[in-house]
C-alpha cells in the first residue's frame, strides 16, 4: 500500500502498468485503485464490478459509508489506516463448506521475533490471542519448537526498498532477507506467473504503516500461517506503537478461517484503530462466528 499511516506526503505510484499515474491526475487516485485491486479484487460471479466506481462502491458498503462510487475525505480516511492485508470480500459460502481446522489440537511456531519486543512478551501474547479464540471453541493450541506445524507465525520484511505493492509483484524480489517461511510446497493456486517475494510468500510488505500483517485460512502449506511485517513498530499494548496482540487475535482468527467483519466492534474488523487498546476482547459476533465453524467449549472447560 501506498501510504503511511504517519501524516507525510502521499507517494505517487511508481508501479509500471499504473495508469493513474499521469500528470494533473492526483497521485491519490492512484494509491485508491491500488487499494480496491488489493482489498476489493473482483470475483467471476461479479464481472460488472471490474471496474473503478463499482469496487468503491463495494468498498464504502463494507465500512459503512454512503455508498456513492465517489473519491470523498471518508474514503480518504479509511484508505490511510493501517490495516491486514487480506481482501474485504468474502465469498457466501454456507459455514459447514468453509476450511478449518479437523484436528483438535492445532500446532503452532513461532519462527521469527520483532526487535521491538522481549521474545518472551511474543511468546505471551501469540499464547494470549490463541487462548482469546480457544477458550470459545473444542479446539487447543499446542506449541513446538521443532519440526513442521500447522501454523507458522514470524516476523518478516517486505525487502530493502519500499515501493507499490504492483512493482513488487512484478520485479519478484528475491532479497534472501527471510525465505523460511515456506513450510511445504506452494498451493497450486499462488504460483501464477510471479516468483516468491521477500518473506517466501507471494504478498511482499510494504514499509511502515500500510499492511500490518497477514494470514492463511486452514490448510496445508502456507494454511493457516501469519505473518507481521517487522517495519512496523510493535508494542505490548502500552506505549506508542501497534498493539501486537490486537493484530495477532486478528491474524489468529484468519488462520482459523474467519474472514473480515463490516463491525466496527469485531476483532476482524479490517483497519487498526483506537479499538485495539490493552483491553480489548472478541465481540459477541466474533464469538459467534468462530463457533459457527467449530462449534461450543463445554462450560466446565472454559477457562
Ligand atoms: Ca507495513
Ligand atoms: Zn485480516
Ligand atoms: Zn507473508
Amino acid at each position: 500500500m501506498l501510504l503511511s499511516r504517519h501524516s507525510g506526503p502521499l507517494r505517487k505510484c511508481q508501479g509500471p502498468n499504473c495508469t493513474w499515474n499521469t500528470p494533473g491526475r492526483p497521485a491519490l487516485s492512484c494509491g485508491l485503485e491500488e487499494y480496491l485491486k488489493r482489498f476489493y479484487p473482483s470475483d467471476a460471479k461479479s464481472r460488472d464490478a471490474d471496474g473503478f466506481g463499482a469496487r468503491l462502491k463495494e468498498m464504502q458498503k463494507f465500512f459503512r459509508l454512503p455508498v456513492t462510487g465517489m473519491l470523498d475525505s471518508r474514503v480518504i480516511v479509511v484508505m490511510q489506516q493501517p490495516r491486514c492485508g487480506l481482501p474485504d470480500t468474502r465469498e457466501d459460502l454456507p459455514s459447514r463448506n468453509r476450511p478449518k481446522w479437523i484436528s483438535k489440537v492445532v500446532t503452532y511456531r513461532i519462527i521469527s521475533y520483532t526487535r521491538d519486543l522481549p521474545r518472551v512478551t511474543v511468546d505471551h501474547l501469540v499464547a494470549k490471542a490463541l487462548n482469546m479464540w480457544s477458550k470459545e471453541i473444542p479446539l487447543s493450541f499446542r506449541r513446538v519448537v521443532l519440526g513442521i506445524p500447522d501454523i507458522v507465525i514470524g516476523f518478516a520484511r517486505g525487502g530493502p526498498n519500499v515501493t507499490p505493492t504492483r512493482q513488487a509483484f512484478s520485479l519478484g524480489w528475491l532479497s534472501g532477507l527471510s525465505s523460511g517461511f515456506l513450510k511445504q510446497n506452494v498451493p497450486e493456486a499462488h504460483k501464477h506467473a510471479h516468483r516468491p517475494a521477500a518473506h517466501g510468500d507471494f504478498y511482499p510488505f510494504d514499509g511502515p504503516g500500510g499492511t500490518l500483517a497477514h494470514a492463511y485460512e486452514p490448510g496445508p502449506g502456507l494454511g493457516g500461517d501469519a505473518h507481521f511485517d517487522e517495519d512496523e513498530r510493535w508494542a505490548d499494548g502500552r506505549g506508542l506503537g501497534i498493539n501486537f496482540l490486537a493484530v495477532a487475535t486478528h491474524e489468529l482468527g484468519h488462520s482459523l478461517g474467519l474472514r473480515h467483519s463490516s463491525d466496527p466492534d469485531s476483532v476482524m474488523y479490517p483497519t487498526y484503530g483506537a479499538r485495539d487498546s490493552e483491553n480489548f476482547k472478541l465481540s459477541p459476533g466474533d464469538i459467534r462466528e468462530i463457533q459457527e465453524l467449530y462449534g461450543k467449549r463445554s462450560k466446565s472447560r472454559k477457562k
